[in-house]
């Protein structure tokens, strides 16, 4: 679609939604990164385009991980149909979420984006979030973070499995005791950051680890700014367990061991 129709077309929705008691703030300035490793299965397409057509000037970039089934394939089959609001990058060799991660959001850097969230790929947190999550991130220029938190709060959809929320509750009790970590819920997958020269700098180098980059990125912002009154911890109205987890009880050990290690350096949150 040419630009100016591009344009009235996004002015007529917004003003339908108006109508409807919607107000869609403009998203121009965010971009999603989406780390994606053998997600074939499970990509949502027609979730993602829903999305899309509803929020048409948001941005979204998958990050496919060198992964073994259909992903790239599918993510640009996906991607060529919505060429103006997402991009593919591809990294042949699987590197790991963190750095898929790191190398999406920098891809966006690059592209000034304003607002920069990742988000799993699984969409156990809705898309419908990132509205909420980008009217937190504006509201008043002191919180350039926000960070998803899975509580179990009355009146809140929260649906995980028990052993993953023992395990969830004794993970965040190690990062608490041995971090000070003051944060609920480090590892929900899902997070914005208002783009700065901290945030900047706190995504030069890679992260140590694969799945402690969450801690490890606020703790590099937390260092920087001298405090964590940037942070505001978002409680998700809905979260659901989608099956085919990518994070073995191997690999789960091993973030709590990289854990303790972080804590014995004397790292603080
Ligand atoms: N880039 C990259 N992403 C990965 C890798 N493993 C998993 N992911 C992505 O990380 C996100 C979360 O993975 P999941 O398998 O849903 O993790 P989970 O165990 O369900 O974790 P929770 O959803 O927090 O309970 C998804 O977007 C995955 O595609 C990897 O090796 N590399
Ligand atoms: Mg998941």
């Amino acid at each position: 679609m040419r630009q100016e129709a591009y344009a009235a077309f996004t002015h007529r929705e917004r003003r339908a939604d108006r109508r409807r008691g919607i107000t869609i703030e403009p998203y121009g300035d965010m971009a999603i990164v989406v780390p994606c490793y053998n997600e074939a299965e499970r990509f949502n397409a027609a979730a993602f385009e829903e999305f899309l057509n509803r929020y048409k000037d948001i941005n979204f970039v998958f990050v496919n991980d060198g992964s073994k089934d259909d992903t790239l394939a599918e993510l640009q089959v996906f991607s060529a149909r919505f060429p103006r609001q997402t991009s593919v990058l591809d990294m042949p060799k699987n590197g790991g979420k963190a750095e898929a991660v790191r190398h999406g959001m920098l891809e966006m850097i690059s592209h000034n984006k304003r607002y920069i969230g990742y988000w799993d790929a699984d969409l156990a947190t809705a898309l419908s979030a990132i509205p909420e999550f980008g009217t937190l991130i504006r509201r008043d220029g002191q919180h350039t973070v926000v960070v998803g938190a899975r509580l179990r709060l009355l009146g809140h959809d929260i649906q995980r499995d028990l052993s993953r929320r023992i395990f969830s509750r004794a993970f965040n009790l190690v990062a608490r005791a041995t971090l000070r970590l003051r944060i609920r819920d480090t590892q929900c997958g899902a997070k914005l950051f208002e783009v700065d020269e901290d945030l900047k700098a706190a995504l030069v180098h890679p992260f140590e680890t694969a799945w402690l980059f969450d801690i490890e990125l606020l703790q590099r912002l937390i260092e920087r700014k001298g405090n964590r009154n940037f942070i505001y911890e978002h409680a998700l109205f809905a979260w659901s367990e989608v099956a085919g987890s990518k994070v073995s009880l191997k690999k789960s050990l091993h973030a709590v061991f990289k854990l303790c290690l972080l804590g014995l350096r004397g790292a603080r949150l």
